[in-house]
């Protein structure tokens, strides 16, 4: 039996941990999941206060405040010395880091000190090492390079035989001063994978100086994450998906998992974990229509728990959003990331306005909280798009909600990325020119009549001091992408924004170890436009 540790630089993002250390289990193994330090959000004017990611998000709430995502409290001695002593405990025999690519700098530190205190191999995954393997290897021994379920069950086996990990496929390495690509691996099949591991015994979290033993990933509260497929239909270039295609095919790389398998996890995690609401973070959870009749009447005799997906405006069908509502979809969001279709383009992402319009009229006529995800500070937006997507914001239907907007992020390895890189595209527009556009964005979603929206936005006096719109605006945003288990299913909001932003601290230090139990915590990171959604 081969015995495996995870270290999840950061919480968040967990499902792909907790899915490897199911196979473990599953094959016979033992596996631990460490999660090592947090995250939070903090307004910017605050955040030079805090340690950042190169990428730190950032989120721009309620009038139109900006605050950073990802901000985190440096790594103490302390926090070392407790991480290397959980391993020591643990007595692994491989160590795993998954990561995406805004912590590498913070998870190449940690793999450096546990390499230091520690002489078995290091091998880091997800979606971060996927698109950068050799420039992961210049801290981990090993990288995997794309899905990893079948790679830990086989590095565990090879571990318990005594034999080589260097050419298990799906596995790049370092050796004598090379890079070793093993062959890849056909993607797995998705019914064949385990139910992912939440089980409380196998994960400690280490934070602010304290290790928490017996922990459920806190970062979900009260929620199940779950995905029910991987892949999606569509092409949007700033977004890994269409990476993944790149690497598999599109049509190979979307698939589905089996009704009666969905649903049998979350009545176990109900059961087993006390969870209230469901978030589905599949890609698009509204394509195939086929598999949506199927899922609906069983998730609601069966599961009967609020739930929140996401949807993309060629897939949201009133009938299956009737369907949907009728099973339990309490709240949805849609993307649209521009509201102009010429930056869509260059996204490629075609989408016309109307398609558009018309799919979120359907949410609103369908009974359903809906949300929209908006990107911004993007290379080719101009005065004019900005302008049209103020348009376009003031025909989209008002009952229509957001939590925020988020900017566009350059990827390493994403299509968008190279497009920037060879149009020599820039950000041309000034924080200024965004904090007026933001705060006109969200006038639209008042209650005030049209033409006021409109007067605010033609009169100069706006253009040039932004900070008059504000008293138009609400105080608050609903916090619905804050990953804290207090989301409020009624309204669609969190009591958790504010005026000044001082509330909308988010810190995970906040928590009291009590909460970290199956109920969770109230605390979390939020996410958005540049996660891919939609
Ligand atoms: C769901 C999701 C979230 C959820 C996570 C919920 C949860 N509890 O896990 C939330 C909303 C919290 C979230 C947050 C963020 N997200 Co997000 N998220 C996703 C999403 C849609 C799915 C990820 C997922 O869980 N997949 C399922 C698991 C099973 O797959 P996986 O993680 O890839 O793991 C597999 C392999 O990679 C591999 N593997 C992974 N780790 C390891 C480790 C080892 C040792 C091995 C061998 C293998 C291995 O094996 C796994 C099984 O096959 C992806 C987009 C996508 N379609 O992938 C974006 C995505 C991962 N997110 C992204 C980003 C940027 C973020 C944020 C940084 C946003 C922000 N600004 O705050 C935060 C980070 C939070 C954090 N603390 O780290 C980006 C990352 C881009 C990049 N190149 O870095 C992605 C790729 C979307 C995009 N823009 O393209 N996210
Ligand atoms: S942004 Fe959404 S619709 Fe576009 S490729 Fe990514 S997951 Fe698909």
């Amino acid at each position: 039996m081969a015995r495996i540790a995870f270290v999840k630089v950061f919480t968040g993002l967990n499902l792909g941990v907790c899915q490897l250390s199911a196979e473990l289990q599953r094959a016979g193994h033992d596996s631990l999941i460490i999660y090592f330090k947090d995250y939070f959000v903090a307004p910017q004017s605050e955040s030079h206060r805090y340690c950042q990611s190169d990428l730190t998000g950032i989120w721009v709430a309620a009038r139109a405040k900006e605050m950073n995502c990802n901000l985190f409290k440096p790594f103490t001695e302390r926090e070392y010395a407790l991480l290397i002593d959980t391993l020591r405990e643990f007595r692994p025999d491989l160590i795993g880091f998954s990561l995406c690519t805004v912590p590498k700098k913070q998870v190449a530190e940690v793999t450096r000190r546990v390499k230091q205190a520690f002489d078995v191999p290091i091998i880091w995954g997800g979606s971060g090492p996927a698109l950068e393997p050799e420039e992961a290897l210049e801290h981990a021994d090993m990288v995997c390079v794309g899905e990893g379920e079948e790679v830990i069950v086989e590095l565990a086996e090879r571990i318990d035989a005594d034999a080589p990990l260097s050419d298990v496929h799906g596995v790049w390495s370092r050796g004598d001063g090379e890079v070793r690509k093993a062959a890849g691996r056909p993607l797995v099949n998705l019914d064949s994978i385990a139910f992912p591991d939440f089980e409380e015994s196998r994960a400690v979290h280490i934070n602010d100086d304290r290790r928490i033993r017996g922990v459920y990933p806190h970062n979900m509260g009260r929620q199940y994450y779950i995905m029910t497929q991987r892949g999606c239909p569509y092409s949007c270039s700033f977004c890994i998906e269409s990476w993944y295609q790149d690497q598999h095919g599109k049509k190979e790389s979307l698939r589905r998992r089996s009704v009666d398998l969905v649903i049998e996890e979350l009545v176990l995690a109900k059961r087993k974990h006390g969870v209230k609401a469901v978030m589905f973070y599949d890609d698009v959870f509204t394509v195939n229509p086929r598999w949506l009749r199927e899922f609906a009447p069983r998730y609601k005799a069966e599961v009967g728990l609020p739930f929140w997906c996401y949807t993309y405006p060629r897939t949201t069908r009133r009938e299956d959003m009737l369907l949907l509502k009728d099973a339990g979809l309490a709240s949805v969001t849609i993307g649209l990331q521009s509201g102009s279709e010429q930056v869509l383009r260059e996204y490629n992402r075609p989408v016309d306005r109307e398609l558009s319009i018309k799919a979120a009229q359907t949410i609103v006529d369908c009974g359903i909280v809906g949300f929209f995800d908006l990107m911004t500070r993007s290379e080719f937006e101009t005065e004019e798009t900005c302008r049209e997507t103020f348009e376009f914001l003031l025909d989209f239907p008002q009952q229509m909600k957001t939590v925020g907007f988020y900017p566009m992020t350059l990827f390493p390895g994403y299509g968008y990325t190279e497009h920037v890189r060879e149009r020599q595209a820039s950000v041309t527009l000034s924080d200024r020119d965004y904090a007026y556009y933001h705060k006109l964005y969200l006038l639209t979603r008042t209650e005030l009549p049209h033409r006021v929206k409109r007067a605010v936005g033609s009169l100069k006096v706006f253009r040039r001091f932004p900070k008059l719109i504000d008293p138009l605006l609400p105080k608050t945003l609903p916090f619905f992408y804050l990953d804290n288990g207090a989301l409020d299913l009624d309204g669609g909001n969190l009591a958790l924004t504010d005026e000044e932003g001082q509330e909308t601290h988010v810190r995970l230090r906040d928590v009291e170890p009590t909460s970290l139990g199956t109920t969770g915590p109230r605390g979390g990171q939020a996410m958005g436009g540049s996660i891919g959604p939609m």
